[in-house]
Parts: structure tokens; sequence; C-alpha cells
């Protein structure tokens, strides 16, 4: 296979895109996109301040790195979950993070969940109701809630997140099999700022996984290869492989799955005011819901008593 621009090796053949591209003009492909993909959803400028969510993976990771290379002002926040797994996963993780930021002068924040609450993650859901089964939720909602309150005090315009195409379609799968309005309605590229909090952004949502893949191998990113312990078995990995099945079949058919949402969203299928029974901490307002302060902790929730972050900590705490 040759690189369709210059008849170089191609490194990469996209077959929904027809494309196959080599080692230098794939990079470069991802990186036009990308910038593409910011414009077209409007979410940002170069003279925002961003904060892109570091995980050590090669999603986010690659991530930081394009908005580097493509002059964004862009600082990192990595969060230490305390999760071993018998292979050291948030070490391993955190070091190859601190490793990304330190070759790239690039500034990043660390907040270490053990230190700043006391317990790890599998602590914490061991501790709570939300632990039963996985700490997938204790997790969620805590990085949810860390990286909300680093963007505030931090002041950051915008929380970047590095989710490619197949998490979207995935958890596009998921809130259509159970038709979750609340969460078709906030599913989106980009989300407004609410209540003090950072606008949120996706600027990875329309790559394949294995293209983000190749962007950090040809780019000499070093991230952590094993998946969290715990993602093994999660609703999200299944529906991730149905939607491989479908892709294997009809090259393209994830992407069209993910664009055509969209398009029905722009088109106003969604326009209709929908309540919801979903997470209060999930909610950024779309569809008219209400949203209030927490009182311990100021982020906004749709009750007006304490968020579910704040309900949980106090579990553990107690
Ligand atoms: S890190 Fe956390 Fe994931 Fe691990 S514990 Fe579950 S939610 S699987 S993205
Ligand atoms: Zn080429
Ligand atoms: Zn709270």
């Amino acid at each position: 296979m040759r690189c369709r621009k210059c008849d170089h090796k191609a490194v990469i053949n996209m077959r929904q895109h027809k494309l196959a591209l080599c080692k230098e003009h794939f990079p470069q492909w991802v990186m036009e996109q990308t910038e593409r993909f910011i414009r077209k959803y409007r979410m940002f400028e170069r003279h925002e301040r961003l904060l892109v969510a570091v995980s050590g993976g090669k999603d986010s990771l690659s991530l930081w790195d394009i908005l580097w290379r493509l002059g964004y002002q862009a600082d990192g926040v990595y969060i230490g979950l305390g999760i071993d797994g018998g292979i050291s996963y948030s070490d391993t993780s955190q070091r190859l993070t601190e490793q990304f930021a330190a070759q790239r002068g690039l500034q990043l924040h660390v907040v270490d969940i053990q230190e700043e609450y006391g317990s790890t993650i599998p602590q914490i859901a061991n501790l709570t109701y939300r632990g039963q089964g996985k700490p997938c939720s204790v997790c969620g909602l805590t990085k949810r809630h860390v990286m909300n309150r680093v963007a505030h005090q931090g002041a950051y315009d915008v929380l970047v997140t590095g989710h490619n195409l197949d998490d979207e379609a995935a958890m596009l799968l998921g809130n259509t099999l159970t038709w979750n309005a609340g969460y078709l309605l906030r599913q989106a590229p980009v989300l407004p700022a609410l209540q003090g909090m950072a606008r949120k952004a996706k600027p990875l949502c329309r790559f394949y996984e294995r293209e983000m893949a190749a962007y950090a191998l040809v780019s000499g990113i070093e991230y952590i290869y094993d998946e969290c312990p715990h993602a093994a078995g999660t609703k999200s990995i299944y529906y991730k492989g149905l939607l491989n099945q479908l892709e294997e079949e009809r090259p393209g058919a994830k992407l069209s799955f993910y664009l055509s949402f969209l398009q029905a969203k722009e088109n106003g299928l969604f326009n209709e005011v929908f309540s919801t029974g979903g997470e209060a901490d999930d909610l950024t307002g779309a569809g008219g819901v209400a949203m209030h302060p927490c009182p311990t902790c100021g982020q906004p929730t749709t009750t007006p008593a304490e968020c579910a972050f704040c309900r949980m900590m106090a579990k553990v705490t107690r």
C-alpha cells in the first residue's frame, strides 16, 4: 500500500476515507483534520487557555501533542486514581504523563486522589454503595468533579478530553439502546460553559481509535499500552466490540452512525426539552434543566442539596 500524497510506503490505510498515508503525511493529516474539527464545532480559539485531561493513554497524550504542535495554549491535568491491578497502572501512567510533559516543557497539574481525599478510587468504591461491582462509577464521578475543579481554580476557558470516535459511538449506542434522552441531548463535540464551569470539548471525536494509536506510534509518544484493569467486561468495551463487527463488514459504519446523530440533532430531532433521570453531576444544563450550586463544593448540580460527589465523599469520611 502506497501513500496517496507521495507514493512512499503507507503506515495506515483508512478504508472509511479510502485513504492510505505514509509516516510523514499521516500525522500532518491528523493535525489538519483536528484543526478543521476545532473550527467546525467552534471548540476554542488560540487566545483561550485549555486544560487537557490526560490519563497517560494514547488518546489523551496524542491530543495534547497535537494541540501543542498546533500552537494552542494547553496545560494538562493528571488524576492519580491509585489503581494498581497487578500492573502498577496508576504509577506507570503518571510516570509516562510526567515524562511527556517534561520533554515538551508543558505544565501539568497532578491531583492524587489518595493524598487529597484520604482513599484511592478502589477504596472509595469499597466504602460506598457505588462500589458494588466495579469502581468505574466512583471513578467517573470523581474524575469529572476533579477536572471541573482544576479547570475552575485555574481559570481555564475549556476542559479538553481525548474521547475518540470509538468512545463516542459506543456511548451513543448505549444511550440509544436505552433511549436515554438526557444523555443523548448532552452528547456533543462541544458543550458550553455552565455556571462558572469551563466549556468542554472533544477534538478527537471523529478519529477512529486505531488512527490515534497510529498517531502515537509514528510520533514516538510513549504511552501506557495496558487498559485500566477495571475496563474489562464494561458495557463500553462490549459496545465497542459490536461496533467493530459492524465496521468490519461496512467500513465507515461507526463514523456514519455518529455523524448522522450529530446531523439529526442539528436538524432539530431533539429540540423538545427532555427531563432526565441521569446523575445530577453529569448534567450540563442542556435541555433547560435547572442547575444549583452544590452548597459544599459549589459545582452545578440539579438538586438544591449536595451534589453526588459530595454525598459520596460524606459516606467515605463518616
Ligand atoms: S479508569 Fe476508572 Fe476507567 Fe478504570 S476504574 Fe473504570 S472508569 S476503567 S475510563
Ligand atoms: Zn506520503
Ligand atoms: Zn458538591
